[in-house]
């Protein structure tokens, strides 16, 4: 019958297995094998050839990789614009020391998400074979920028610009006009929008001159015109005045005639010794005379002159009628 071995004796295999396992994982070539994080990540994160950029302008972006891993690595970096490739090259990095790298980028307008991360990281050791590891930061932080659209590339963005055509027109004025901010030429004429506006102001203004001093003139002429016609109505009443003075003196000169031949008509009258016809021929007579004197009155201002006149003739015409009589 075969002894049995204690059973504490059985435990001691396993204690022996434990401690062994210990060793082996300790030792530094496991640990690495099991790829622990290499501590070699970015050091400057991300810049570029220029700043501030603008759409449609080619730039570069850098990048640098610090190696502290203390053993060289070899890998691609990458190079993002909101998550889209930009571009991919590979590195050789020596332990201890610093590397750049760069790719260059056609912007666009609008924001942008840059970063930059390392690919497929490989430990280079002349005496083994490459081993794939992982670096503790891989990816860069994210940078985010806005590319303005700079037409007159002025390097001020169309936003922050007033004058985003330089053509000498602000934006607000060329708007105001009718004409295009984003482009010196509006009409393709080869005369800026600015040259041109200012000549069209210029002959606007000559324009205007001309047709103030047009209106001035014409003004003038009308205040001649106006003279002109006050003058000729002056003329006319005044040549009217003249006729009518020389047709009332002419009337005048008439009517005292006409009194003279009544006078002697009157003397005849009186040798006639018909006194009812008489009479009636003295009724006729004073009654003519004051309608001579009416019309006398209606046609001259100096009427009183007249009429004090023609009443002077008419008492001397019956003075020398009572005289007559006697
Ligand atoms: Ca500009
Ligand atoms: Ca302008
Ligand atoms: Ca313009
Ligand atoms: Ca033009």
């Amino acid at each position: 019958m075969k002894a049995q071995l204690p059973q504490h004796k059985s435990h001691y295999k396993y204690f022996i297995f434990i401690f062994f396992l210990f060793i082996f994982l300790s030792t530094p070539n496991y640990s690495k094998a099991l790829t622990k994080p290499v501590n070699s990540g970015f050091v400057s994160g991300i810049w570029y050839s220029q700043t501030p950029f603008f759409a449609d302008e080619t730039i570069r972006i850098y990048s640098a990789i610090q190696n502290e891993s203390g053993f060289d690595i070899t890998g691609s970096i990458r190079f993002y614009d909101n998550d889209n490739i930009i571009g991919e090259s590979n590195f050789s990095s020596i332990s201890g020391h610093l590397i750049e790298e760069w790719v260059d980028w056609a912007v666009t307008e609008g924001e942008h998400k840059i970063k930059v991360e390392i690919i497929n990281p490989v430990k280079s050791s002349p005496d083994s074979a490459p081993e794939a590891i992982t670096l503790l930061s891989s990816i860069s932080e994210t940078a985010t920028h806005y590319a303005d659209i700079d037409t007159d590339g002025d390097r001020v963005g169309n936003t922050d610009d007033d004058d985003d055509d330089n053509d000498g027109l602000t934006d607000e004025r060329e708007i105001e006009l009718g004409l295009n901010p984003l482009k010196k030429d509006t009409d393709n004429d080869g005369k800026d929008d600015s040259e041109q506006t200012e000549q069209q102001e210029l002959i606007e203004n000559k324009i205007n001159s001309d047709t103030q001093t047009s209106d001035n003139d014409e003004n003038k002429k009308t205040d001649n015109k106006e003279t002109t016609i006050v003058d000729k109505a002056t003329n006319i009443i005044k040549n009217i005045s003249g006729t009518l003075e020389k047709g009332v003196n002419s009337a005048t000169q008439k009517i005292i005639l006409s009194l003279e031949r009544k006078v002697n008509d009157l003397e005849d009258i009186s040798d006639n010794k018909d006194t009812s016809n008489n009479k009636k021929k003295s009724f006729l007579k004073n009654f003519l005379s004051i309608m001579l004197s009416l019309l006398i009155w209606l046609f001259e201002n100096k009427f009183v002159l007249y009429s004090s006149i023609f009443i002077i003739l008419i008492i001397i015409w019956r003075i020398l009628r009572i005289f007559k009589r006697r």
